[in-house]
């Protein structure tokens, strides 16, 4: 399997330009035990341009969340500039941040979302 930045070797190592990253581990006993995948976090950030509305609106859509949820969400990142909206796997993650920043460059404004690794 090979996804985006990476290669998968047989089904224990991710090869990507930088690092090797193990994807099991040996425990105490021995024995291989998969870990879980580091989940990445969708960030919408704040501008001064996209209405509030707008914003709320590509929440409840693209992220599933209620009205409620999504008017506390825009109101965080509008008032401290960003705010976790969910974590996913890295693909995941990523494709939502992209369709949701597209959904709102079609319209003209300059929502944006991001996304990094959880710590
Ligand atoms: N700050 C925007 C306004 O006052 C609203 C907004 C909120 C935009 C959150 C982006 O992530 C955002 N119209």
């Amino acid at each position: 399997m090979v996804g985006a930045g990476g290669a998968t070797i047989g089904s224990s190592c991710v090869v990507t330009d930088t690092i090797t990253k193990p994807t099991t581990k040996p425990t105490t006993e021995g024995e291989i035990k998969p870990e879980r995948p580091r989940l990445h976090k969708v960030i919408l950030l704040n501008d001064d341009y996209t209405p509030r509305e707008f914003v709320v609106v590509v929440l409840k859509a693209e992220f599933r969340m209620s009205e409620d949820q999504a008017h506390r969400v825009m109101i965080t990142a509008h008032r401290r500039g960003a705010c976790v909206v969910a974590v996913f796997t890295k693909d995941v993650a990523e494709a939502k941040a992209t369709k949701a920043t597209d959904a709102a460059r079609k319209l003209g404004y300059p929502l944006l979302f991001t996304t990094e690794p959880e710590e």
